[in-house]
């Protein structure tokens, strides 16, 4: 398999358990906390996290920002704000893509070479988990091509039926690009 691709882990887990260099925060664009994974970086990190956010001014869909890890195993947390699922006519495949791309970008301006990914979106923003795995594998992927200095990005799934998704995602993926390059 293409480099690119064995870069890529997907696994179940808590994603505040991670030792990554950087776990990224599926947040709203308040950034100042919430319920999901959300809630539960900012228990795990404790409250200096939520006085960082306060002073970011929010983040629009699409977008990240980077703070400091406080008690978490990882370095920094990466927030960024999927979009909210409203029938797929609104741009939301897009604003996902942009959500992986934005944080990695982050993650390359912080110097974090391991980072973990929650499925953005996928709980209280409602967006289908199945093409949701699709999209974070093919706009990670993509990045990795692009960006060789990131090490590792893992996909921390919180079901194994996430998991099934982002692995069928990254055989489909790796599959057809094998056949390309
Ligand atoms: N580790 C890994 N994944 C988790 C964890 C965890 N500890 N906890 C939940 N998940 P969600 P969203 C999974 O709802 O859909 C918040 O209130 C979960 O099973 O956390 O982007 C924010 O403040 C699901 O697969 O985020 C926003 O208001 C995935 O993480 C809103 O929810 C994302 O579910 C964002 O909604």
């Amino acid at each position: 398999m293409e480099e690119r691709f064995s870069k890529i882990i997907v696994k179940v887990g808590d994603i505040t358990k991670e030792d990554a260099d950087a776990i990224v925060n599926a947040a709203n664009s308040s950034l100042l906390g919430g319920g999901g994974v959300d809630g539960a970086i900012h228990r795990a990190a404790g409250p200096d996290l939520l006085t960082e956010c306060a002073g970011l001014g929010g983040c629009p869909a699409g977008e990240a920002k980077t703070t400091k890890g406080y008690r978490l195993p990882a370095e920094y947390v990466i927030h960024t704000v999927g979009p909210i699922w409203r029938g797929g006519g609104r741009g939301e495949e897009k604003t996902l893509e942009n959500a992986y791309r934005n944080s990695l970008l982050e993650a390359v301006r912080v110097g974090a070479k391991t980072v973990a990914f929650p499925a953005i979106s996928t709980g209280v923003y409602r967006f289908p988990p199945q093409r949701a795995a699709e999209i974070a594998v093919s706009t990670v992927a993509e990045f990795l091509g692009e960006h060789p200095e990131i090490e590792q990005i893992r996909l921390v799934c919180f079901s194994q039926e996430s998991k099934e998704y982002h692995e069928a995602a990254l055989r489909s993926l790796a599959g057809r690009q094998g056949s390309v390059d």
